[in-house]
């Protein structure tokens, strides 16, 4: 069946192994079944929820539109572009903020993870960012969402909004309630010092993550200092039970590998941690070296990525401006 797939990125710098093995991996197998039309947006009005460098978030989100071509995401056939450059979504946003409920919005756990203990200072665009992840995706009647795990309460949202909103105006169907794509397996990659961390752009060590424009020494580096425990290779799924960092590594090894964590423990089981970094390490660079190579290679070609971007923009807005339109009519404007 085809789809209309929407998802975007924030252009908050260090793009790392866990954006790609939960989200951009995922966004190039459906970017390669010709049946798909899909949207891939640089979502530049979600990263300003926290203080951001104009200098660096220009750089950054043209690092962020490289990294979806060097991962594979062809801009033929893909539209490709950033949020600020498509009114719809700000104006749909503060609709769908006058649907969605504080009880909805109070229950966001990341919300909480991302303000901390001092809420009060927290911006309210932090507080709302989930109503503009619906309005990104509600406004191209997409139908999937491909996610990491982390994002599944927000599109739980999103799901409630729409139903909300066709409800309050009968019209039945008019926003699509969409599905979200989450793997199965590795959805959520952990910090490389921390197993319970999600691995992150923001976290201050540069060792808790592989970032997509690391070398090859960088990953060497950052593997061997992975934080592990003193037991040896698992031999089954259960010996993995309170392992977290040990889990999270052979997870890295066997979505890379297009493996299962099953067949990966089968391989190692009686070796040592040293013998399997060394081969997480081989692995981690040949699947992200030829990628790194492709980012350094496109940045260095601004205009064509800032024409990718306005030539996206372009088609985008022809799509959601149409869907606003609609919404105007609906609601007596
Ligand atoms: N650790 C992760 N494992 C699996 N998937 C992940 N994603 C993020 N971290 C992991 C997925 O990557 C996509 C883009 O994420 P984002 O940039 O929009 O924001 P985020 O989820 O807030 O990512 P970070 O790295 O944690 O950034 P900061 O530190 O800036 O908040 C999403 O699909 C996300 O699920």
């Amino acid at each position: 069946m085809a789809k209309k797939i929407f998802s975007g990125v924030q252009p908050t710098g260090n793009l790392h192994i866990g954006n790609y093995l939960g989200a951009i991996k995922n966004f190039v197998d459906l970017n390669n079944d010709n049946q798909n039309k899909c949207v891939f947006c640089v979502v530049d009005l979600h990263a300003v929820t926290v203080a951001q460098d104009p200098k660096i978030l220009r750089n950054n989100i043209r690092e962020t539109v490289a990294t979806f071509i060097a991962s594979g995401i062809d801009p033929k056939k893909s539209i490709i572009f950033n949020q600020s450059q498509v009114g719809a979504h700000s104006e749909a946003a503060w609709i769908l903020s006058c649907v969605a409920r504080m009880g909805w919005l109070n229950r966001m756990t990341q919300f909480k993870e991302k303000a901390g203990k001092d809420k009060e200072k927290a911006s309210v665009g932090l507080y709302s960012y989930p109503i503009l992840m619906a309005a990104d995706i509600l406004i191209y009647d997409t139908t999937h969402v491909p996610v990491g795990n982390d994002q599944k309460q927000h599109l739980e949202l999103c799901r409630d909004i729409a139903q909300k909103f066709n409800n309050d105006f009968g019209v039945n169907d008019f926003f699509k309630v969409p599905e979200p794509l989450i793997q199965k397996d590795f959805s959520r990659i952990m910090s490389l010092k921390d197993g319970l961390k999600k691995m992150s752009k923001s976290e201050l060590s540069d060792l808790s993550r592989i970032n997509l424009t690391d070398d090859k020494d960088q990953i060497i580096n950052k593997i061997k200092k992975a934080k592990t425990d003193t037991l040896p290779m698992p031999s089954t799924i259960q010996d993995l039970n309170e392992r977290p960092e040990a889990k999270n590594l052979i997870g890295i090894y066997s979505s890379l590998k297009n493996s299962t964590l099953e067949k990966t423990i089968q391989e190692f089981s009686g070796k040592n941690f040293s013998e399997f970094k060394e081969d997480l390490s081989q692995i981690t660079i040949e699947k992200i070296s030829p990628i790194s190579k492709e980012i350094k290679k496109l940045l260095s070609d601004q205009s064509y990525l800032d024409k990718i971007l306005e030539e996206g923009s372009k088609k985008a807005d022809e799509i959601a401006s149409k869907k606003i339109k609609k919404i105007h009519d609906i609601m007596g404007f």
